[in-house]
């Protein structure tokens, strides 16, 4: 059974003070807007309509948690970079996003969401700059793979991986397709690490 199958919307939160209790362990997802974060979420979770998804960029504008059980979360960030924002809206932001990533003592790991074709911006790489010295682990998805040809994404995922091991250390990576489910367990697989190996309550389905 997929990892993620049980997870269901928790709270969602415009503020930090709106923030739940740091209980527990999370792993948020981030990235440009239109990345295809929400997307990722619905594919891993199975499920269609958990997080919100839209052709209209920046439709993600609260911080939302899904509780997966025993106290482990996904998060779904609104994304950055989304020129149409107001320049107020776009602050408040950038502060809140700013602050929940270096101070949240919950947040294991971030999953950085980027679409294949246009992979580390420069607002990517600002979030890993601001991310990586915190010294947790970072899994980009480098999505819409669907959208290239094998080689050609095969391309992408090695000049990109080759670039994250020489700049920022501590990241893996790995090809993800919403639309064709490929990618689902590799993601599976490094997210349910964070989640739970530390812990004694590994469920049966991770092995
Ligand atoms: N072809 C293809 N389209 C995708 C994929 N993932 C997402 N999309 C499309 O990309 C658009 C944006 O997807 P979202 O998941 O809403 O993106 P987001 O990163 O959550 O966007 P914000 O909430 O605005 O930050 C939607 O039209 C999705 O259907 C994918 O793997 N393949
Ligand atoms: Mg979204």
């Amino acid at each position: 059974m997929p990892l993620f199958q049980n997870a269901s919307f928790y709270i969602s939160a415009h503020h930090l003070r709106d923030l739940p209790p740091p209980i527990g362990l999370e792993v948020a997802f981030a990235g440009r807007s239109n990345a295809g974060k929400s997307s990722a979420l619905n594919t891993m979770a199975n499920h269609n309509r958990l997080a919100y998804v839209s052709k209209q960029p920046g439709r993600t504008q609260l911080i939302n948690f899904f509780a997966l059980g025993g106290d482990r979360f996904l998060v779904d960030l609104p994304g950055y970079g989304y020129a149409k924002v107001p320049a107020a809206m776009r602050e408040h932001w950038q502060s809140t996003l700013s602050s929940y990533l270096s101070h949240r003592s919950s947040l294991y790991g971030l999953v950085l969401v980027m679409d294949c074709r246009h992979p580390l911006t420069p607002l990517d790489r600002q979030m890993l700059d601001w991310f990586c010295p915190s010294g947790k682990p970072v899994h980009v998805l480098l999505t819409k793979s669907d959208k290239l040809s094998r080689n050609a994404a095969n391309q992408t995922l090695l000049a990109v991986k080759k670039e994250l091991n020489e700049t920022w250390g501590n990241c893996t990576i790995q090809l993800f397709s919403s639309l064709k489910k490929q990618g689902v367990e590799e993601a599976e697989k490094v997210i349910g690490q964070w989640l739970y190996t530390a812990e004694d309550d590994i469920p049966d389905t991770v092995a």
